[in-house]
């Protein structure tokens, strides 16, 4: 598409919604404020770099083969530095503690220190991205089914003093890139088959938790995230929703809202508004489950686009944290990050254009049939030509643009891997 095109869609496109009450210009900007964080973990298939064949466990898993994996750290750079040629706007990048630059040294999780994510930071300031920090507490010798809810002191004690570190990591991230960085926990532990000791593990985690947040980090945004259940990790999960829920509200963090976390049919969209009147912030984990916490690539679809309609609508841009969690090995690892951070912003854009006054006007007044045909025509509003004119201002590939990129990224350096 040519330049002259894109702006004379966008000029009718920006009539169309004027007629409506949406201002286009302000749409855009509010979607250039949107920072996604993104997950580090979809260029390697959440191995990280502690040893060379670092296999993924503790309840998730990458499914799919597909060449090009990055195998170090400056691969994993190389790919993100892609991804931000490819999506518009400025990210901030979410590392795991496996993720650090050990160098060739055998550091075990509860050593971890600043120093091994300095390059890093470093990277970080100079791309002009912000960090976010995740414990992992999961592919390690010690992860079994249970870590900082095992019955073992010992091993508690271990992955105590892990996210103890991350934290300090996460905060050493802030002061040094001068704001705040989200570190987020999760945790697999659970039980395959039932247990009888529920009200056991879970004082246990609580009790972990409590030493992990005793000491107060300025430069860290804290986040804990539920689950429902991992695989082979069946019948119970430790950290449960109403458990983090409590757990979130009572010591003022965050919670984590992963949309594969949940039953099947249930969505978080719907959480949003509770949440967000018992916490400060949350953070988000937009994913895409199919059957199960499949970590799908994220797509547009409802799940995606009324959970961004959920936060534009309470005007909570703000307060929630959104961080991109999916990891497909089936494809190629780099097309499916830009699919996925592209959608996320389609689906904010789509919400910030929707004519919401007009919509509001006709619930307020019981003119339901009036509101549900407005929502409904609000969908095929031209949306794509405000996204693609997003995209040429920001200078990255328009619309399908980015395959070719992406075919030739994969030709000129991913096949060589
Ligand atoms: C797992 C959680 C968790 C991880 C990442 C790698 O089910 O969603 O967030 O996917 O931390
Ligand atoms: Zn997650």
């Amino acid at each position: 598409m040519n330049q002259k095109q894109i702006e004379k869609n966008y000029e009718i496109a920006k009539e169309r919604y004027a007629a409506l009450g949406v201002d286009t210009d302000a749409a855009l900007k509010s979607l250039s404020h949107i920072s996604l964080s993104l997950h580090c973990w979809q260029t390697d298939d959440v191995s990280g770099f502690e040893n060379p064949d670092g296999e993924l466990s503790g309840g998730i898993q990458a499914t799919g083969n597909y060449p090009g994996k990055a195998r170090n750290i400056e691969e994993v750079r190389t790919d993100i530095e892609k991804v931000k040629t490819l999506v518009a706007g400025n990210h901030r990048l979410s590392l795991h503690a496996i993720y650090g630059d050990f160098k060739g040294e055998k550091v075990d999780r509860d050593q971890i220190e600043p120093r091994h994510f300095q390059s890093w930071i470093d990277w970080a300031k100079e791309n002009k991205m912000m960090l976010d920090f995740n414990s992992t507490s999961f592919s390690h010798p010690k992860s079994g089914d249970m870590t900082l809810a095992n019955r073992d002191k010992g091993i508690r004690d271990f992955w105590i003093e892990h996210t103890v570190r991350s934290r300090k990591i996460a905060d050493e991230m802030g002061r040094q890139l001068g704001g705040k960085v989200c570190h987020n926990l999760w945790v697999h532990d659970g039980s395959k088959d039932i247990t009888v000791d529920r009200y056991y593990y879970r004082s246990l985690l609580k009790d972990s938790l409590d030493k992990i947040y005793s000491c107060k980090l300025d430069n860290v945004k804290d986040a804990v995230e539920c689950k429902l259940f991992g695989t082979g990790l069946e019948s119970f999960t430790v950290g449960s929703h109403e458990f983090y829920m409590g757990y979130a509200i009572k010591n003022g963090i965050m919670a984590t809202l992963d949309m594969g976390h949940f039953h099947p049919t249930e969505e978080i969209y719907d959480k949003i508004s509770s949440f967000l009147l018992y916490m400060d912030e949350i953070m988000l984990h937009v994913s895409r489950p199919v059957r199960w916490d499949s970590d799908h690539v994220v797509i547009l679809n409802d799940s995606v686009t009324m959970l961004a309609q959920e936060i534009v609508w309470a005007n909570a841009l703000g307060r929630v944290n959104i961080g991109l969690d999916y990891f497909d090995a089936s494809i190629n690892r780099i097309g499916a990050y830009v699919i996925g951070c592209r959608a996320t912003q389609k689906a904010f854009l789509q919400a910030l254009l929707t004519p919401i006054k007009q919509i509001r006007e006709y619930e307020s007044k019981e003119r339901y049939f009036e509101r549900l045909a407005l929502l409904e025509e609000s969908k095929s509003l031209p949306w794509a030509d405000v996204f693609d004119y997003f995209c040429m201002v920001n200078n990255v590939p328009v619309a399908e643009e980015y395959i070719g990129e992406i075919q030739k990224y994969e030709k000129e350096v991913l096949s060589k891997r």
